[in-house]
């Protein structure tokens, strides 16, 4: 099995190899592969190409006193701001403040001190840094790409690849070419996809074509920081298999500020298959010599991200049949993890990126027919999570049966890799992370049986602290309804606690195991608020209400509960 997967793998590198050839020898102008070659021709006769590289790139002088400086915000003045609410409801940042800002602008030094003094070996891995693009604008673009030229060691940074997934921008078409050209030579190339690609294919594609040891991704709307580069490089170096996360600054979307993020964090995930930031565990700060040593992470962002370029195809890319946004950055996530490489963070290393509210895009692929997150995370569920893949459905009922595409060729990487299965990666790389119905007392709905009460969450956003509501019960068919008593005691959701607030009321709020969050379900059916002696009562209580706690009286019908499913 191993060997064909191995001709295979010849096979599809060696047609790979025969299309860059053919499309370099009737191209030989190398901004793009793709696009109406007479024009390029034309342009090629006219402009003179610029033969900047890496060692006659220069990095422009600094634009002393001008707005942005030093990751500053910068201010409208009231004729700038006129008509700036259309201009954030179709860019979701504003791009009003980044024109005013200089394209090579000076940021902060966000770097933990103790990075400041570790000396990195001279010869790194070389790399190419791709960034993708759909819909982004000419500043922002650009400040990304002149960041990296501008903090990376010259001798280290191989080329930039921007890739443009068929953008409607006029000004990212043929002018970017010439910008391009003319400011940064060879250094900078510009693909132009065939077709929409979306993010995850458009990443693929970027990679196929660089040339460097090392593939670093970037989102069209980043700022690396200073000695941004070296310490993901050292660390390939060091482990091929480490797949690595610079750290993720802030640059806001409303002001353009540059603002440094603590560390602290690592990627969780939500069983919905959504990303989130998790704490990092003192499992893994022991593990550290430094606080700046690269620790593991379970899951990524996704964006931000530096691997070996040839190891990043050896375990299989990015999925090629997944579409336009999402669920990619955990499936990667996953696959590292599981088929014998890892996923770190790297504090020393900075990068800023503009969180944006929306996209500037349109997000409904053509499979997908409108939810490509929901699709895309079902063949990564359907690949690497095993049984687990329940816990997903549970979030996703109207999935289920519903077509995901063909996954075999993925399939047969977890065959060829000889990869873990998913509990593994649950119990060695994220046994922080609470299953649902696993090792718990009881789990599924928490039923009134007398008023027919679920608890629910009423769909509110579970990042914050909210109410314990109840609902009608849905005879499990809601996610909104599903509880656990986990072995500690606690009546939880994935991520969050019952807990009592003053002298009656609950919500639900982060676990931890303090003693305000502790339950016992008693043999009588009540459920008791241990703390506090109070019992769980729904009392006069409707549709999308609070329960209470009250005393306790074991007879009481308002106060009896029952779980869907009890451990045997
Ligand atoms: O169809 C598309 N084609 C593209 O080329 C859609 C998007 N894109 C480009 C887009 O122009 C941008 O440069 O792809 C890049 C990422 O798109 P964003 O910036 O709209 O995505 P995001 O920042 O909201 O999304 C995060 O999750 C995505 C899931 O698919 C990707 O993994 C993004 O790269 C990822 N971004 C980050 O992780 C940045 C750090 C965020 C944090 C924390
Ligand atoms: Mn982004």
């Amino acid at each position: 099995i191993y060997r064909r997967g191995r001709n295979k793998y010849i096979f599809v590198a060696f047609i790979i190899l025969t299309v860059v050839y053919f499309s370099h020898k009737t191209d030989n102008n190398l901004v793009s592969s793709f696009g109406n070659a007479t024009e390029r021709q034309k342009r090629d006769v006219n402009v003179k190409r610029a033969r900047i590289n890496r060692e006659t790139y220069t990095i422009p002088e600094p634009c002393v006193g001008c707005p942005g400086e030093n990751g500053q915000s910068v201010s409208l003045t009231a004729e700038e701001s006129k008509g700036l609410d259309e201009v954030m409801k179709k860019e979701f940042f504003n791009l009003r403040a980044s024109d005013k800002i200089s394209l090579w602008r000076s940021i902060p030094d966000t770097r933990d001190g103790l990075c400041k003094s570790i000396s990195y070996p001279l010869d790194l891995p070389s790399t190419s840094v791709v960034i993708v693009f759909k819909n982004e604008r000419w500043s922002p673009v650009l400040r990304t790409v002149y960041s990296v030229l501008n903090r990376s060691p010259k001798h280290l940074l191989k080329e930039v690849i921007l890739v443009d997934d068929q953008s409607d921008i006029e000004e990212m078409g043929q002018r970017l070419d010439d910008y391009c050209e003319e400011h940064f030579g060879e250094l900078v190339r510009i693909l132009r996809a065939p077709t929409r690609l979306g993010l995850i294919k458009a990443k693929n594609y970027g990679a196929r074509n660089a040339t460097g040891d090392v593939v670093v991704f970037l989102d069209a709307h980043c700022e690396a920081n200073t000695g941004w580069l070296e310490p993901l490089l050292y660390r390939i170096k060091q482990k091929r298999s480490a797949i690595l996360c610079p750290s993720i600054d802030m640059v806001g979307e409303q002001n353009m500020g540059y603002s440094g993020t603590g560390f602290g964090s690592v990627g969780g995930f939500w069983w919905s298959l959504h990303f989130n930031w998790a704490p990092i565990s003192q499992r893994i700060l022991s593990a550290q010599k430094t606080r700046v040593d690269p620790y593991p992470s379970p899951t990524m962002a996704g964006g931000l991200l530096a691997a070996d370029r040839k190891y990043f195809f050896e375990i299989g890319g990015y999925d090629d049949d997944m579409e336009v946004w999402g669920g990619e950055n955990l499936e990667l996530s996953f696959r590292v993890w599981m088929c014998g490489g890892s996923l770190e963070f790297v504090p020393c290393s900075r990068v800023g990126h503009i969180f944006r509210p929306g996209h500037p895009y349109n997000m409904t692929g053509e499979k997908g027919k409108g939810d490509v997150h929901g699709r895309n995370s079902m063949r990564l569920a359907e690949v690497w999570m095993d049984d687990y893949k329940r816990l997903y459905y549970l979030h996703r009922r109207e999935l289920l049966g519903k077509d995901f595409g063909d996954v075999e060729d993925r399939r047969a990487i977890r065959t060829r890799l000889n990869c873990h299965s998913f509990k593994w990666f649950l119990d060695n790389v994220f046994p922080e992370k609470f299953i649902l119905d696993e090792n718990v007392l009881a789990h599924g709905e928490l039923r009134n049986p007398t008023a027919r009460l679920c608890l629910d969450t009423l769909g509110k956003d579970e990042k914050g602290s909210i109410p314990v509501s109840v609902f009608q019960c849905q005879n499990g068919m809601s996610a909104n309804q599903f509880y656990s008593l986990s072995k500690d005691n606690q009546l939880r959701r994935e991520e969050t606690c019952a807990v009592s607030v003053g002298s009656e009321s609950l919500i639900m709020s982060s676990c931890n195991l303090s003693n305000l969050q502790h339950w016992t379900h008693e043999k009588n059916g009540t459920l008791v608020h241990y703390p506090s002696n109070l019992c769980l009562d729904v009392e006069g209580v409707a549709n999308t209400e609070q329960v209470k706690l009250k005393p306790c009286e074991p007879n009481k019908l308002s106060q009896q509960w029952l779980f869907e499913h009890y451990a045997k």
